[in-house]
This record gives structure tokens, sequence and C-alpha cells, in this order.
């Protein structure tokens, strides 16, 4: 199976995607059968120990069989911590807070098994990866397979941003509003207009360097809105506010008959 996740951004596509902050693989299941192209799994700021490979081979494992892709936000860009998610069968990843363009080289050659023409810093692993389907051209395929992609939310990062963009081997560019409403002194603002301009001027770098960008827009008006604005990666809910929303709704609408 090929990460339809990468093929799709590479071809131009919108993927929609939904966060589960749930953990559970039967969730995962659910959303491939929905039709949800990426489950945004959150370990920057929740979630059981991103160390724990038995975890991601579960929710990968969970991914293929409902035909979704897993979307790991990992806390760090610790070469070690990317490794071994990738070596448990996820494929895409996204590093928050960059500062530098080199962090995000040492943080794409961790992915690779060859890079810049010269061998790269991924382990030959046994794992789930390459056990499964995939021993025989492991090497030769897996680079082809994985998909990096860093959130822009820092200051730091913004004024590094061309640089940034042009490490080839960088899949896509997340856009984090919150994180940058607090890097700019206006902490929750992200309406801020300051913040607004901010935003578009990296969206319009990142449309100029060809790097598809990431949003998220919780209401069908504001994912058509990004999906103008040439936003290909959407993230668009997800399993808690659902689970609200509905049942709250629900129960209310029980409680007045
Ligand atoms: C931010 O807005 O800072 C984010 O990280 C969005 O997920
Ligand atoms: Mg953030």
């Amino acid at each position: 199976q090929h990460n339809a996740f990468r093929e799709r951004i590479e071809d131009g596509d919108v993927v929609f995607g939904a966060r589960s902050s749930t953990f559970s693989p039967t969730v995962v299941e659910i959303y491939g059968e929905l039709g949800i192209d990426f489950v945004w799994l959150d370990f920057e700021h929740m979630g059981p120990s991103p160390y724990d490979s038995g975890v991601f081979e579960e929710l990968t494992r969970a991914a293929e069989v409902g035909g979704t892709e897993l979307f790991v936000r990992l806390p760090t860009g610790d070469p070690a911590l990317i490794r071994k998610v990738l070596d448990a069968g996820v494929r895409t990843i996204l590093i928050p807070r960059v500062d530098s363009a080199e962090e995000v080289r040492e943080a794409v050659k961790a992915t690779r098994f060859t890079y810049d023409g010269e061998p790269g810093e991924r382990g030959m692993a046994s794992g789930r990866s390459r056990t499964w389907g995939n021993a025989e051209n492991y090497v030769e395929t897996e680079d082809e397979e994985v998909c990096l992609g860093v959130m822009i939310e820092k200051t730091t990062a913004v004024d590094e941003l061309d640089e940034i963009l042009s490490v080839p081997e960088l899949g896509f560019v997340f856009i984090g509003p919150s994180d940058l409403s607090v890097q700019m002194g206006h902490p929750t603002d992200k309406a801020h207009p300051d913040v607004v301009e901010q935003v578009e001027e990296i969206r319009e770098t990142c449309r100029s360097a060809g790097v598809p960008i990431g949003t998220i827009a919780n209401d069908p008006d504001g994912v058509a809105d990004a999906a103008d604005e040439g936003c290909q990666i959407v993230r668009m809910g997800g399993d808690l506010s659902a689970v609200q929303s509905t049942l709250r709704e629900r129960l209310a609408a029980i409680r007045e008959r």
C-alpha cells in the first residue's frame, strides 16, 4: 500500500483529516471507513508515550484495514524518535516548533536511507515498516513513502522560511496560528490583524516555493476558504468534538419530548 497522503498532495489534491484524541485503533478504522484521508494523532500535546512502538503498530494496522493514513505530530524532531515511529509503520510525520532549516535537514535526514546523494540517517529495521509486504525492496521504496512536514509557528522559523522551504525532501508545511499568536505578543488572538497577515505571508511564500500547506478548519465554509487559499491538507474535526456535539444534540432532543 502506498502512502496515498503523499501521493495526493504531490498530485495537487486536497486531503481531509480528523484528529483522534482517543488514540483508539477502532476510531482510526472508522475514520478510514468514512473516507477520511488522514488521522491526526497529536503526540505533542497528549497521548501515550511516543516511544512505545506497540501503540503505533496497532494504529497502523487499523489505518491499513480502514484505508486511511496516520498523520503523527511528534513532540520533537529527535532523530531517535523519528526512526522509531517510522519503523513501526507510520509514514507521515509532523515536527512542531521548528526554529531553523538546519533542524529541518536533520529531521529529514533521519527519515531517509539516501539523503542528498549520500547515505541518510534512517536505520535498517526489522519492524512493521519492513516486514509486512515490503521486505525485498524496503530500502529502495521506503524513501518514496515517507512524508515529513514541519510546523511554522515560531518567529525564528518565519525568519528562515525561504531556507526551510528549500529543503528538497520537505513534504509539507503546517501553519500554527495559535503558537504564532503567542510568539507575536497576541496570545490566543488568532484573528489579530498582525497574525492574520503573518499567516497570509507564510502561505504566499509556501505557494511560491511549491510546498503544500496545511491548516485547521472546523466548518464547511472554513474548509472551502482554506482550499481557495491553496491549502491542500485540512484538518476538519475530531473524535472528541464529534462525540460532544452529537450526543449533546441528541440528549437535548430527547429531553425536549
Ligand atoms: C498552532 O496553531 O499552534 C498549532 O499547533 C495548530 O495545531
Ligand atoms: Mg502549535
